[in-house]
């Protein structure tokens, strides 16, 4: 199994993690969509990572469905629950969290773009995103030690993935005074060894 990734990309961390808890080898293959050699536009149209390709050679994409492929390995521990509904409620938390994720790549796009071409306004459209998906997540975690269920589940990688790229990007959110209900939860996902492991290179 390979899994093609750039080191940055909150989306393949997520995956890392998961191969990580489940303890499944894989080859990671580095690279990054933003390079003029990438080889991710021929195995993925979208021409994002992750992609993984299965011992069997075949291609999935996006993490998402990857997290539903790996899930289908029967490794432990499982990151989603047997029951369908209940699955679906872990997908809602993952969902919320890679939205998250999805607004805070957005916006640091938008503010990488040229003076001139860069809007403020854009940037903040994507911060209230951030803020309130945030304070969503902080309510629905109540004082509770995971998302859905007694154990780590996909949800709850999804939103440490979330929460850590915020503190590479936008440290200056200071995501932990505005949302303080998740200061625990996230401090008890950075402990683990998968969180600690996959660490984006700084820079
Ligand atoms: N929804 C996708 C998002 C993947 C994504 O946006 N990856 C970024 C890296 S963080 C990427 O490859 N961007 C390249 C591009 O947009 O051209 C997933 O969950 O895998």
């Amino acid at each position: 199994m390979k899994l093609l990734a750039s080191l940055t990309s909150p989306y393949a961390r997520k995956i890392r993690i998961i191969l990580a808890e489940k303890a499944l080898p894989f080859e990671l293959v580095v690279d990054s969509p933003w390079e003029v050699n990438t080889r991710i536009p021929t195995l993925n149209p979208l021409g994002k990572v992750p992609v993984l390709i299965t011992a069997t050679g075949e291609t999935f994409f996006d993490s998402p469905v990857i997290a539903g492929y790996l899930e289908t390995l029967a490794a432990p521990p499982a990151l989603l629950p047997a029951d369908a509904l209940d699955a679906v409620r872990v997908r809602q938390t993952e969902a919320l969290a890679d939205g998250v994720t999805d607004a805070a790549v957005a916006a640091l796009l938008e503010s990488r773009r040229p003076d001139g071409e860069r809007s403020a306004r854009e940037i903040e459209r994507q911060k209230d995103k951030i803020d309130r998906g945030l304070a969503e997540l902080e309510r629905r975690l109540d004082d509770r030690h995971w998302f859905n269920g007694s154990a780590m589940q996909l949800g709850d990688i999804a939103v440490g993935v979330a929460l850590a790229y915020l503190d590479l990007r936008f440290p200056d959110l200071d995501w932990r005074s505005r949302h303080p209900g998740l200061v625990p939860f996230a401090d008890r996902l950075f402990a683990r060894p998968s969180f600690a492991n996959t660490q984006p290179p700084a820079g």
